[in-house]
């Protein structure tokens, strides 16, 4: 029997109107992953959610490195976009956006604790050094399907997705519960098609509501 659990993605304040890396559109987000927040739980599936979790130094801060925000350079030997601070451990950008309806969250995995490498997926960090203890707690919990939304679609939700596949995850993308930072404006339609291409379903609230 597969066992299901939603994986909300980094629906923090910070990439929200008036975060510091707020994404176009990356509020809207938030009532898709309600409805579906309240769809699961009366399925019975576990909700679980991301948070970007940094130190006020993080190596992918432009502000660190002397760099201009959005720009590209090199982090520990890997490509790195250099970011606006953001989500640091413990201030408000980093809390949930206060619309989430995360009391009914069942469980938190903070990423982007190391200050030297970044941390896109919510599984590993870039350079797949380190785990998170998401796998091991969906798995023994036997959830082998996971429904997947949040911010942002280019980078987040893209590496989660690609990361749980190859963990052995079904996976279903809420499509319009995501948003991108779209740097190119093709990012988000590239990243989802990345994720398709690598065995995703990608569908939309309206769809999942019918199934
Ligand atoms: C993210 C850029 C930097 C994300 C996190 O959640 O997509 N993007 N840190
Ligand atoms: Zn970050």
């Amino acid at each position: 029997m597969n066992k299901r659990a939603l994986l909300l993605v980094d629906l923090q304040n910070d990439f929200c109107a008036g975060g510091s890396l707020a994404v176009p559109e990356g509020d809207s987000t938030i009532e898709v992953a309600n409805a579906m927040i309240a769809r699961c739980k009366a399925r019975g599936a576990l909700v679980v959610a991301s948070k970007d979790w940094h130190l006020a130094n993080h190596g992918s801060f432009a502000s660190v490195q002397g760099t201009m925000p959005y720009t590209r350079g090199e982090l520990d030997g890997y490509p790195q976009t250099w970011w606006p601070d953001h989500c640091v451990q413990n201030t408000a950008g980093a809390e949930f956006h206060p619309l989430l309806n995360s009391k009914e969250i069942d469980a938190v995995f903070h990423k982007g604790e190391n200050l030297l490498i970044d941390s896109y997926s919510a599984f590993y960090d870039n350079g797949h050094r380190q785990k998170t203890n998401l796998d091991a707690w969906l798995k023994e919990r036997g959830i082998t399907d996971l429904i997947v939304l949040g911010l942002a679609t280019d980078y987040c939700v893209k590496f989660t997705v690609l990361d749980a596949l190859e963990l052995g995850y079904e996976v279903t993308v809420i499509t319009d519960g995501c948003r991108g930072v779209n740097i190119n404006p093709q990012d988000s339609l590239m990243a989802f098609q990345d994720m398709s291409v690598a065995g995703a379903t990608l569908i939309t609230l309206a769809d999942f509501s019918c199934r």
